[in-house]
Protein backbone atom coordinates (compact mmCIF):
# COMPACT_ATOMS: atom_id res chain seq x y z
CA UNK A 1 0.00 0.00 0.00
CA UNK A 2 1.41 3.32 -0.97
CA UNK A 3 2.54 5.21 2.25
CA UNK A 4 0.28 8.55 2.44
CA UNK A 5 2.64 11.05 4.29
CA UNK A 6 2.78 14.80 5.23
CA UNK A 7 5.83 17.31 5.27
CA UNK A 8 6.79 17.79 9.07
CA UNK A 9 6.93 21.30 10.59
CA UNK A 10 10.43 22.22 12.21
CA UNK A 11 10.45 21.01 15.61
CA UNK A 12 11.88 23.25 18.19
CA UNK A 13 12.61 22.37 21.94
CA UNK A 14 13.84 25.80 23.72
CA UNK A 15 14.76 26.21 27.28
CA UNK A 16 16.62 28.48 29.86
CA UNK A 17 19.63 27.02 31.96
CA UNK A 18 19.39 25.85 35.51
CA UNK A 19 19.66 28.53 37.60
CA UNK A 20 18.30 31.31 35.53
CA UNK A 21 15.12 32.87 35.77
CA UNK A 22 15.43 35.52 32.71
CA UNK A 23 11.97 33.86 30.23
CA UNK A 24 11.50 37.08 28.70
CA UNK A 25 13.95 36.73 25.60
CA UNK A 26 13.29 33.58 24.83
CA UNK A 27 9.36 33.47 25.04
CA UNK A 28 9.17 36.36 22.51
CA UNK A 29 11.68 34.32 20.09
CA UNK A 30 9.08 31.29 20.65
CA UNK A 31 6.57 33.75 19.54
CA UNK A 32 8.46 34.34 16.45
CA UNK A 33 9.08 31.23 15.96
CA UNK A 34 5.72 30.12 16.19
CA UNK A 35 4.16 32.70 13.76
CA UNK A 36 6.70 31.44 10.91
CA UNK A 37 5.32 28.07 11.07
CA UNK A 38 7.49 26.29 13.57
CA UNK A 39 6.38 23.71 16.28
CA UNK A 40 8.02 25.09 19.67
CA UNK A 41 8.39 22.95 22.51
CA UNK A 42 8.71 25.09 25.30
CA UNK A 43 10.37 23.56 28.42
CA UNK A 44 10.20 26.89 30.76
CA UNK A 45 13.00 28.13 32.91
CA UNK A 46 15.69 26.74 35.38
CA UNK A 47 16.07 23.53 33.84
CA UNK A 48 18.65 20.82 34.04
CA UNK A 49 20.44 19.44 30.99
CA UNK A 50 19.30 15.76 31.83
CA UNK A 51 15.47 17.24 32.12
CA UNK A 52 16.79 19.24 28.51
CA UNK A 53 18.21 16.51 26.74
CA UNK A 54 15.40 13.94 27.85
CA UNK A 55 12.70 15.99 26.40
CA UNK A 56 14.48 16.92 23.36
CA UNK A 57 14.67 12.93 22.34
CA UNK A 58 10.86 12.08 23.57
CA UNK A 59 10.01 14.57 21.01
CA UNK A 60 11.94 14.28 18.31
CA UNK A 61 13.18 17.97 17.77
CA UNK A 62 15.23 19.00 15.29
CA UNK A 63 17.33 21.49 17.29
CA UNK A 64 17.59 22.49 20.71
CA UNK A 65 17.51 26.31 21.64
CA UNK A 66 18.85 27.57 24.86
CA UNK A 67 18.76 31.18 26.16
CA UNK A 68 21.29 31.64 28.58
CA UNK A 69 21.95 34.46 31.37
CA UNK A 70 23.48 32.91 34.17
CA UNK A 71 27.15 33.32 32.72
CA UNK A 72 27.28 29.29 32.99
CA UNK A 73 26.56 29.28 29.19
CA UNK A 74 29.97 27.22 28.50
CA UNK A 75 29.78 24.45 30.85
CA UNK A 76 25.95 24.05 30.13
CA UNK A 77 26.03 23.91 26.28
CA UNK A 78 29.01 21.47 26.52
CA UNK A 79 27.01 19.53 28.75
CA UNK A 80 23.07 19.52 26.39
CA UNK A 81 25.95 18.63 23.83
CA UNK A 82 28.00 15.60 25.29
CA UNK A 83 24.47 14.01 27.08
CA UNK A 84 22.90 14.02 23.24
CA UNK A 85 26.10 12.60 21.74
CA UNK A 86 26.07 10.00 24.81
CA UNK A 87 22.30 9.23 24.21
CA UNK A 88 22.99 8.62 20.86
CA UNK A 89 21.30 11.98 19.89
CA UNK A 90 24.09 14.07 18.59
CA UNK A 91 21.83 14.60 15.39
CA UNK A 92 19.77 17.08 17.64
CA UNK A 93 21.41 20.61 16.86
CA UNK A 94 21.99 23.16 19.96
CA UNK A 95 21.99 26.63 19.34
CA UNK A 96 21.29 29.78 21.28
CA UNK A 97 21.81 33.20 23.05
CA UNK A 98 22.13 35.68 25.75
CA UNK A 99 22.78 39.05 25.11
CA UNK A 100 25.83 40.75 26.28
CA UNK A 101 26.69 37.86 28.42
CA UNK A 102 27.94 35.44 26.52
CA UNK A 103 31.26 37.18 24.96
CA UNK A 104 32.53 36.49 20.91
CA UNK A 105 35.64 34.82 22.98
CA UNK A 106 33.00 32.41 24.51
CA UNK A 107 31.01 31.56 21.77
CA UNK A 108 33.89 31.33 19.10
CA UNK A 109 34.39 27.86 21.90
CA UNK A 110 30.89 26.61 22.15
CA UNK A 111 30.85 26.91 18.50
CA UNK A 112 34.25 24.71 18.63
CA UNK A 113 32.47 22.42 20.88
CA UNK A 114 29.43 21.66 18.81
CA UNK A 115 26.37 24.63 19.28
CA UNK A 116 25.20 25.42 15.80
CA UNK A 117 25.24 29.17 16.43
CA UNK A 118 25.35 31.99 19.22
CA UNK A 119 23.21 35.05 18.57
CA UNK A 120 24.47 37.97 19.68
CA UNK A 121 22.35 41.50 21.53
CA UNK A 122 21.05 43.43 18.59
CA UNK A 123 20.11 41.06 16.39
CA UNK A 124 17.09 40.63 14.87
CA UNK A 125 14.15 37.95 15.23
CA UNK A 126 14.02 37.69 11.13
CA UNK A 127 17.76 36.64 11.56
CA UNK A 128 16.84 33.77 14.04
CA UNK A 129 13.82 32.58 12.36
CA UNK A 130 15.87 32.72 8.77
CA UNK A 131 18.40 30.55 10.56
CA UNK A 132 15.98 28.09 12.05
CA UNK A 133 14.67 27.39 8.73
CA UNK A 134 17.66 26.91 6.52
CA UNK A 135 19.64 24.95 9.07
CA UNK A 136 17.08 22.73 10.60
CA UNK A 137 14.74 22.82 7.39
CA UNK A 138 15.56 19.74 5.77
CA UNK A 139 14.48 16.53 7.05
CA UNK A 140 14.00 12.85 6.34
CA UNK A 141 11.02 11.26 4.19
CA UNK A 142 8.28 9.68 6.57
CA UNK A 143 9.10 6.37 4.34
CA UNK A 144 12.32 5.67 4.96
CA UNK A 145 11.61 6.31 8.92
CA UNK A 146 9.64 3.75 9.09
CA UNK A 147 10.98 1.38 6.82
CA UNK A 148 14.86 2.12 9.25
CA UNK A 149 12.00 2.27 12.51
CA UNK A 150 9.94 -1.70 11.21
CA UNK A 151 14.05 -2.97 10.96
CA UNK A 152 14.81 -1.64 13.97
CA UNK A 153 12.09 -2.25 15.92
CA UNK A 154 11.30 -5.86 14.88
CA UNK A 155 15.22 -6.65 16.16
CA UNK A 156 13.93 -5.31 19.62
CA UNK A 157 10.66 -7.54 19.71
CA UNK A 158 9.57 -7.70 23.31
CA UNK A 159 11.73 -5.16 24.83
CA UNK A 160 10.42 -1.59 25.95
CA UNK A 161 11.32 0.45 22.80
CA UNK A 162 13.93 3.34 24.26
CA UNK A 163 12.78 6.97 24.34
CA UNK A 164 14.90 7.25 21.09
CA UNK A 165 12.73 4.67 19.20
CA UNK A 166 9.50 5.64 20.46
CA UNK A 167 10.05 8.95 19.65
CA UNK A 168 10.51 8.04 15.88
CA UNK A 169 7.57 5.60 16.01
CA UNK A 170 5.57 8.82 16.77
CA UNK A 171 6.73 11.28 14.34
CA UNK A 172 5.90 8.60 12.10
CA UNK A 173 2.82 7.97 13.10
CA UNK A 174 2.29 11.93 12.93
CA UNK A 175 3.75 11.80 9.23
CA UNK A 176 2.46 8.38 8.00
CA UNK A 177 -0.90 6.92 7.43
CA UNK A 178 0.87 3.88 6.74
CA UNK A 179 2.40 2.99 9.68
CA UNK A 180 0.86 0.35 11.51
CA UNK A 181 1.60 -0.44 15.30
CA UNK A 182 2.49 -3.93 16.54
CA UNK A 183 -0.45 -5.31 18.05
CA UNK A 184 -0.49 -4.62 21.58
CA UNK A 185 -0.99 -8.01 23.84
CA UNK A 186 -0.13 -5.92 27.16
CA UNK A 187 -2.64 -4.93 29.62
CA UNK A 188 -2.12 -0.82 29.34
CA UNK A 189 -4.68 1.55 30.87
CA UNK A 190 -5.29 4.86 28.19
CA UNK A 191 -6.71 7.72 29.93
CA UNK A 192 -8.51 10.44 28.37
CA UNK A 193 -8.45 13.77 29.72
CA UNK A 194 -10.17 16.72 28.72
CA UNK A 195 -12.11 20.25 29.06
CA UNK A 196 -11.91 23.88 28.68
CA UNK A 197 -8.52 25.61 28.85
CA UNK A 198 -7.96 26.59 32.14
CA UNK A 199 -9.11 23.85 33.82
CA UNK A 200 -6.30 22.91 35.38
CA UNK A 201 -5.74 19.53 33.32
CA UNK A 202 -1.92 20.01 32.71
CA UNK A 203 -1.61 20.04 36.42
CA UNK A 204 -4.38 17.67 37.57
CA UNK A 205 -2.52 15.15 35.39
CA UNK A 206 1.12 15.98 37.10
CA UNK A 207 -0.32 15.24 39.98
CA UNK A 208 -1.75 12.18 38.93
CA UNK A 209 1.75 11.06 37.41
CA UNK A 210 3.03 11.89 41.01
CA UNK A 211 0.47 9.28 42.31
CA UNK A 212 1.48 6.74 39.82
CA UNK A 213 5.22 7.28 40.52
CA UNK A 214 4.89 6.83 44.18
CA UNK A 215 2.19 3.49 44.22
CA UNK A 216 4.57 1.86 41.02
CA UNK A 217 8.05 1.95 42.29
CA UNK A 218 8.78 0.00 38.49
CA UNK A 219 5.83 1.41 36.26
CA UNK A 220 6.11 3.31 33.27
CA UNK A 221 3.65 5.83 32.14
CA UNK A 222 3.43 8.08 28.63
CA UNK A 223 1.89 11.38 28.64
CA UNK A 224 0.36 12.40 24.89
CA UNK A 225 -0.59 16.14 24.88
CA UNK A 226 -2.23 18.38 23.04
CA UNK A 227 -1.84 21.92 22.28
CA UNK A 228 -3.58 24.22 19.13
CA UNK A 229 -2.04 24.67 15.86
CA UNK A 230 -1.36 28.69 15.17
CA UNK A 231 -1.30 30.67 12.46
CA UNK A 232 0.64 29.33 9.80
CA UNK A 233 0.69 25.63 10.93
CA UNK A 234 3.00 26.73 13.73
CA UNK A 235 2.37 25.71 17.40
CA UNK A 236 3.62 26.65 20.80
CA UNK A 237 3.44 23.04 23.09
CA UNK A 238 3.63 24.92 26.80
CA UNK A 239 2.21 21.81 28.92
CA UNK A 240 5.87 20.36 29.52
CA UNK A 241 6.42 23.45 31.44
CA UNK A 242 3.95 23.28 34.07
CA UNK A 243 5.22 19.87 34.49
CA UNK A 244 7.17 19.19 37.61
CA UNK A 245 6.62 15.30 38.23
CA UNK A 246 6.49 14.69 34.47
CA UNK A 247 10.31 15.20 34.37
CA UNK A 248 11.39 11.48 35.39
CA UNK A 249 12.75 9.10 33.41
CA UNK A 250 9.26 6.86 34.27
CA UNK A 251 7.32 9.35 32.26
CA UNK A 252 7.72 9.30 28.55
CA UNK A 253 5.96 12.68 26.99
CA UNK A 254 5.22 13.83 23.80
CA UNK A 255 3.49 17.02 22.72
CA UNK A 256 1.50 17.32 19.22
CA UNK A 257 0.15 20.18 17.66
CA UNK A 258 -3.68 19.71 16.40
CA UNK A 259 -2.38 20.76 12.64
CA UNK A 260 -5.57 21.70 11.42
CA UNK A 261 -7.60 19.37 13.02
CA UNK A 262 -10.71 20.45 14.97
CA UNK A 263 -12.31 18.61 18.05
CA UNK A 264 -8.84 18.61 20.51
CA UNK A 265 -6.80 15.91 19.27
CA UNK A 266 -4.58 15.22 16.42
CA UNK A 267 -5.26 13.17 13.28
CA UNK A 268 -2.48 10.98 14.53
CA UNK A 269 -3.56 10.54 17.85
CA UNK A 270 -5.22 7.42 17.43
CA UNK A 271 -2.00 5.86 15.91
CA UNK A 272 0.03 7.36 18.45
CA UNK A 273 -2.15 5.68 21.24
CA UNK A 274 -1.29 2.16 19.62
CA UNK A 275 2.08 3.09 19.29
CA UNK A 276 2.36 3.72 22.92
CA UNK A 277 0.19 0.86 24.19
CA UNK A 278 2.24 -1.50 22.55
CA UNK A 279 5.26 0.15 24.33
CA UNK A 280 5.52 -1.53 27.56
CA UNK A 281 3.55 1.32 29.58
CA UNK A 282 1.35 0.50 32.34
CA UNK A 283 -0.87 3.78 31.23
CA UNK A 284 -0.86 6.11 28.63
CA UNK A 285 -2.62 9.88 29.60
CA UNK A 286 -3.90 11.51 27.09
CA UNK A 287 -5.10 15.34 27.00
CA UNK A 288 -6.79 17.69 24.77
CA UNK A 289 -6.17 21.01 24.06
CA UNK A 290 -8.99 23.36 25.91
CA UNK A 291 -12.31 22.37 24.33
CA UNK A 292 -15.51 23.66 23.23
CA UNK A 293 -19.04 22.42 24.23
CA UNK A 294 -19.71 20.04 21.34
CA UNK A 295 -16.85 18.30 21.22
CA UNK A 296 -16.50 14.83 22.30
CA UNK A 297 -12.64 13.94 21.96
CA UNK A 298 -12.53 10.49 22.70
CA UNK A 299 -14.32 7.62 21.05
CA UNK A 300 -11.69 4.26 21.56
CA UNK A 301 -13.29 0.78 23.47
CA UNK A 302 -11.62 0.68 26.56
CA UNK A 303 -10.44 4.22 27.41
CA UNK A 304 -11.55 6.06 30.27
CA UNK A 305 -12.51 9.55 29.97
CA UNK A 306 -12.46 12.22 32.94
CA UNK A 307 -13.90 15.69 31.90
CA UNK A 308 -12.13 18.69 33.93
CA UNK A 309 -14.49 21.38 34.56
CA UNK A 310 -13.47 24.76 36.82
CA UNK A 311 -16.54 25.90 39.05
CA UNK A 312 -17.16 29.13 36.37
CA UNK A 313 -18.77 27.55 33.58
CA UNK A 314 -21.68 30.43 34.13
CA UNK A 315 -24.94 29.35 34.65
CA UNK A 316 -26.91 25.56 35.07
CA UNK A 317 -28.30 26.62 31.47
CA UNK A 318 -24.61 26.18 30.42
CA UNK A 319 -24.27 22.80 31.71
CA UNK A 320 -27.26 21.48 29.46
CA UNK A 321 -24.96 22.37 26.72
CA UNK A 322 -21.86 20.68 27.52
CA UNK A 323 -21.85 17.26 25.36
CA UNK A 324 -18.78 15.53 26.87
CA UNK A 325 -21.02 15.66 30.36
CA UNK A 326 -22.70 12.92 28.48
CA UNK A 327 -19.99 11.11 27.19
CA UNK A 328 -17.16 11.17 30.40
CA UNK A 329 -16.26 8.21 32.94
CA UNK A 330 -15.56 10.81 35.38
CA UNK A 331 -16.08 14.62 36.05
CA UNK A 332 -13.97 16.31 37.91
CA UNK A 333 -14.88 19.99 39.51
CA UNK A 334 -10.65 20.96 39.74
CA UNK A 335 -10.29 25.07 41.56
CA UNK A 336 -12.60 23.46 43.89
CA UNK A 337 -11.73 26.05 46.79
CA UNK A 338 -12.85 28.46 44.53
CA UNK A 339 -16.03 30.63 45.64
CA UNK A 340 -19.17 29.06 44.26
CA UNK A 341 -17.03 24.90 43.86
CA UNK A 342 -19.75 23.42 46.08
CA UNK A 343 -22.79 24.50 44.32
CA UNK A 344 -20.93 23.60 40.80
CA UNK A 345 -20.59 20.41 42.23
CA UNK A 346 -24.15 19.72 42.76
CA UNK A 347 -25.47 21.42 39.89
CA UNK A 348 -22.86 18.99 37.83
CA UNK A 349 -24.58 16.04 39.62
CA UNK A 350 -28.43 17.01 38.59
CA UNK A 351 -27.13 17.18 35.56
CA UNK A 352 -25.44 13.80 35.63
CA UNK A 353 -28.49 11.86 37.24
CA UNK A 354 -30.43 12.14 33.98
CA UNK A 355 -27.23 9.65 32.12
CA UNK A 356 -28.12 7.47 34.76
CA UNK A 357 -24.47 6.07 34.25
CA UNK A 358 -23.02 6.41 37.36
CA UNK A 359 -20.71 8.90 36.85
CA UNK A 360 -19.08 10.25 40.24
CA UNK A 361 -18.15 13.70 40.19
CA UNK A 362 -14.79 14.28 41.60
CA UNK A 363 -13.78 18.11 43.98
CA UNK A 364 -9.96 18.56 43.54
CA UNK A 365 -7.81 21.33 43.75
CA UNK A 366 -5.07 20.02 41.93
CA UNK A 367 -2.24 23.26 43.03
CA UNK A 368 -2.51 22.30 46.00
CA UNK A 369 -0.22 19.01 47.42
CA UNK A 370 -0.98 16.03 48.82
CA UNK A 371 -4.91 17.17 47.59
CA UNK A 372 -7.26 14.15 49.18
CA UNK A 373 -9.52 15.23 46.26
CA UNK A 374 -6.79 13.69 43.45
CA UNK A 375 -5.74 10.88 46.17
CA UNK A 376 -9.54 10.18 45.27
CA UNK A 377 -9.83 10.50 41.33
CA UNK A 378 -6.80 8.33 41.41
CA UNK A 379 -7.82 5.65 42.95
CA UNK A 380 -10.68 5.90 41.10
CA UNK A 381 -9.19 5.17 37.87
CA UNK A 382 -6.60 2.97 38.94
CA UNK A 383 -9.65 0.83 39.74
C1 LIG B 1 15.50 41.90 32.02
C2 LIG B 1 16.58 41.44 32.97
C3 LIG B 1 16.17 40.86 34.17
C4 LIG B 1 14.72 40.59 34.52
C5 LIG B 1 14.32 39.25 33.90
C6 LIG B 1 12.87 39.18 33.51
C7 LIG B 1 12.56 37.90 32.83
N1 LIG B 1 11.53 37.23 33.28
O1 LIG B 1 13.23 37.50 31.89
C8 LIG B 1 14.81 40.56 36.07
C9 LIG B 1 14.67 41.96 36.60
C10 LIG B 1 13.80 39.66 36.77
C11 LIG B 1 16.25 40.12 36.24
C12 LIG B 1 16.70 39.48 37.37
C13 LIG B 1 18.04 39.15 37.57
N2 LIG B 1 19.07 39.46 36.82
CO1 LIG B 1 18.86 40.18 35.08
N3 LIG B 1 18.89 41.22 33.45
C14 LIG B 1 17.96 41.64 32.67
C15 LIG B 1 18.57 42.46 31.49
C16 LIG B 1 18.39 43.93 31.84
C17 LIG B 1 17.99 42.22 30.11
C18 LIG B 1 17.92 40.76 29.61
C19 LIG B 1 16.91 40.70 28.50
O2 LIG B 1 15.74 40.35 28.72
N4 LIG B 1 17.32 41.04 27.25
C20 LIG B 1 16.43 41.12 26.07
C21 LIG B 1 16.86 40.15 24.96
C22 LIG B 1 15.71 40.00 23.96
O3 LIG B 1 17.96 40.73 24.29
P1 LIG B 1 19.46 40.25 24.47
O4 LIG B 1 19.67 39.88 25.89
O5 LIG B 1 20.35 41.25 23.88
O6 LIG B 1 19.52 38.87 23.59
C23 LIG B 1 19.72 38.88 22.17
C24 LIG B 1 20.34 37.61 21.69
O7 LIG B 1 21.29 37.10 22.55
C25 LIG B 1 19.18 36.70 21.47
N5 LIG B 1 18.92 35.58 22.35
C26 LIG B 1 18.83 35.55 23.69
N6 LIG B 1 18.47 34.32 24.08
C27 LIG B 1 18.31 33.55 22.98
C28 LIG B 1 17.93 32.21 22.82
C29 LIG B 1 17.80 31.71 21.53
C30 LIG B 1 17.34 30.28 21.35
C31 LIG B 1 18.10 32.52 20.40
C32 LIG B 1 17.95 31.99 19.06
C33 LIG B 1 18.50 33.84 20.59
C34 LIG B 1 18.60 34.35 21.87
O8 LIG B 1 18.01 37.52 21.51
C35 LIG B 1 18.36 38.89 21.54
C36 LIG B 1 18.31 39.38 20.14
O9 LIG B 1 18.71 40.68 19.98
C37 LIG B 1 20.07 42.02 31.55
C38 LIG B 1 21.07 43.09 31.17
C39 LIG B 1 21.22 43.23 29.67
N7 LIG B 1 21.20 44.40 29.20
O10 LIG B 1 21.36 42.19 28.98
C40 LIG B 1 20.23 41.64 33.03
C41 LIG B 1 21.22 40.56 33.42
C42 LIG B 1 21.13 39.40 32.46
N8 LIG B 1 20.76 40.12 34.80
C43 LIG B 1 21.69 39.89 35.58
C44 LIG B 1 21.51 39.51 36.94
C45 LIG B 1 22.77 39.40 37.79
C46 LIG B 1 20.24 39.27 37.47
C47 LIG B 1 19.91 38.84 38.89
C48 LIG B 1 20.82 37.74 39.46
C49 LIG B 1 19.93 40.12 39.75
C50 LIG B 1 19.75 39.88 41.25
N9 LIG B 1 20.84 39.99 41.99
O11 LIG B 1 18.66 39.58 41.67
C51 LIG B 1 18.45 38.37 38.77
C52 LIG B 1 18.36 36.87 38.49
C53 LIG B 1 16.96 36.42 38.24
C54 LIG B 1 16.86 34.97 37.98
N10 LIG B 1 15.91 34.29 38.61
O12 LIG B 1 17.59 34.42 37.20
C55 LIG B 1 23.06 40.07 34.92
C56 LIG B 1 23.74 38.75 34.60
C57 LIG B 1 25.23 38.84 34.86
C58 LIG B 1 26.03 37.62 34.43
N11 LIG B 1 25.48 36.53 34.04
O13 LIG B 1 27.20 37.72 34.47
C59 LIG B 1 22.71 41.00 33.71
C60 LIG B 1 23.65 40.83 32.50
C61 LIG B 1 22.75 42.46 34.26
C62 LIG B 1 24.16 42.91 34.61
N12 LIG B 1 24.81 43.64 33.71
O14 LIG B 1 24.66 42.59 35.65
N13 LIG B 1 16.99 40.43 35.16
Amino acid sequence: MPTRSRSRPIRILTAVPICDGHDSPIITINFELVRHGIEVIYLGYHRSARDIVRAAIQEDVQAIGLSSYNGGHIEFFSEVLQSLKRAGAGDIGVFGGGGGTITPTDAKLMKRRGADEIFFAGTPLATMVEFVKSRYGTQRSADSLVRSLRKSDSRGQGRPRSDHQLAKLLSAAEQSTALNARHSTLDTRVLGVTGPGGAGKTTLIDELVLRFLLAKPRGRIAILSHDPSLVGSGALLGDRAAMIYSQDDRVFMRSFATRGQAGGLSRATSRAIDVASSSHFDLVIVETVGIGQEAVPFNRAKMKSVLVMSPDYGSRLQLQKIAMLDAADIVVVNKSDLPGAKTAASEIEQRLARNRRGQPVISTVAKRHRDPGVDHLFKEIMR
